[in-house]
């Protein structure tokens, strides 16, 4: 019955694979920590944007934040090694768990679909890319509303895509903000935390809690009846 909602970006492939093309032009260390305060600052900028009812769309946000990431540390970065560290985001490394998890809520009859932040350009190349795209039913971008998450019409209208009650599909992230705000606009969430992290206190709870993918897809298996 649910229809499940996969966030991308940290929950089923990992942004911070990416400090592996910025350690062509920084040492492995100061690249660790640019792809972290990278990540914050592209989060950052699509909360404000929103909250300033302006868009520029995710690729625009996530190499602008890049830019000014390695200006504000005053590291010298040249341009064409932005570009190919941005272009990594099409080529992120699925997290281990995320395929034999999504093959298991598959075979149970589960619909899988990603609701990203991400342009549908990048979406499609990051699932494709990644060998996930076999997993996943179809995809919604963010682009649609021209507005980010935690905004409530990212959800409904992923809602409206899928043609079922929003109370009725379950967002997956590892983002404590998107498992808010998808509750916050009448979703199920479930949250996959593989790091032990705390989950922020000023929103409601998460209905489940996963430690990863397997755990999720027995979780969700045992309590949910696949879609009709
Ligand atoms: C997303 O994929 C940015 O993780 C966030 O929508």
């Amino acid at each position: 019955m649910a229809t499940l909602a996969f966030d991308l970006y940290g929950t089923l492939v990992d942004p911070i694979g990416v400090r592996e093309q910025l350690a062509v032009a920084l040492d492995e260390a100061t690249a660790a920590v640019v792809a972290q305060l990278w990540r914050q600052r592209q989060l950052e900028y699509t909360f404000r944007l929103t909250a300033m009812g302006s868009y520029h769309d995710f690729n625009w946000v996530t190499r602008r934040s890049l830019a000014d990431t390695v200006t504000a540390l005053g590291l010298d970065v040249a341009l064409p090694t932005q570009e190919s560290v941005v272009a990594a985001y099409d080529h992120l490394s699925p997290l281990p768990d995320v395929g034999p998890g999504l093959k298991l809520l598959r075979q149970s009859g589960h619909r899988c679909v990603v609701l990203s932040n991400g342009t549908p350009t990048m979406i499609e190349a990051c699932l494709n890319n990644s060998g996930l795209l076999d997993y996943i039913d179809s995809w919604i971008s963010a682009d649609t509303v021209r507005a980010f998450k935690p905004a409530p019409q990212v959800y409904q209208n992923a809602a409206d895509i899928i043609g079922q009650p929003i109370t009725e599909i379950r967002l997956v992230s590892s983002n404590p903000f998107d498992v808010i705000g998808a509750k916050a606009a009448g979703m199920m969430t479930a949250w996959v935390n593989r790091t032990g992290a705390f989950f922020e206190t000023f929103g409601p709870a998460p209905d489940m809690v996963a430690s990863s993918f397997g755990e999720l897809a027995h979780l969700l298996i045992s309590v949910e009846r696949p879609v009709e």
